[in-house]
């Protein structure tokens, strides 16, 4: 993996709804109609009308992402991606890669060049976040490699030990790198 990808890889704590970059990722649900968490947030901050386009919209099966306007966020898009409920099962991380390779196609279909995403599953759906990070961030390096002009993915995390799960996860890829890279030249 290249250092130049994973500089653009970035997990910072807080609310993803305050986050000016292109899109903002919900965890949503398969009827997109809102609900708590990170869903109630962006529900509660785009205002009403958001609601209105994800009715037209009409559901979302897991797995699989929509993509509205941000309205009164600063975002300018939101993707609205569903994430599996937590089984313990192996189609359980299949559908959660599903999830970030969509967000991120659609993304790049839409002339997006900067997104955030929360910890999609992590938290009523019950993902493990140890094991939700290695996906996360795999779906995302490999999606940068393949788009070298995709500017920036953020991670947005709601709770200091998601936080430091995520710059742990990340800071060790980067020593990976680096030693890889140290390890050609000689
Ligand atoms: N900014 C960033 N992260 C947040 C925020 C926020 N404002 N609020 C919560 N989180 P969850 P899921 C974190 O439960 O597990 C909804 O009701 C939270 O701490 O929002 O995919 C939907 O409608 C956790 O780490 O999403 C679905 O029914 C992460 O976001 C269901 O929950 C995801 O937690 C989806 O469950």
């Amino acid at each position: 993996m290249k250092s130049k990808t994973l500089n653009k890889l970035e997990a910072i704590q807080g609310d993803i709804t305050r986050l000016k970059v292109d899109a903002i990722v919900n965890a949503a649900n398969t009827s997109l109609l809102g609900g708590g968490g990170v869903d109630g947030a962006i529900h509660r901050a785009a205002g009403p009308k958001l609601l209105e386009e994800c009715r037209r919209i009409g559901g979302c099966p897991t797995g699989e992402a929509r993509i509205t306007k941000g309205y009164n966020l600063p975002a300018r898009h939101i993707i609205h991606t569903v994430g599996p409920v937590y089984r313990g099962k192996p189609s359980d991380s299949r559908l959660l890669q599903n999830c970030y390779d969509n967000s991120l196609a659609l993304a790049l279909a839409n002339n997006i060049a900067s997104i955030a995403f929360p910890a999609i599953s992590c938290g009523v759906y019950g993902y493990p976040v140890r094991d939700a990070v290695t996906i996360a961030v795999n779906a995302s390096c490999r999606f940068l490699e393949k788009n070298p002009a995709f500017d920036k993915i953020l991670f947005v995390l709601f709770s200091k030990h998601d936080h430091d799960v995520y710059v742990d996860h990340i800071e060790k890829l980067k020593k990976k790198t680096i030693i890889c890279y140290f390890y050609r030249q000689y």
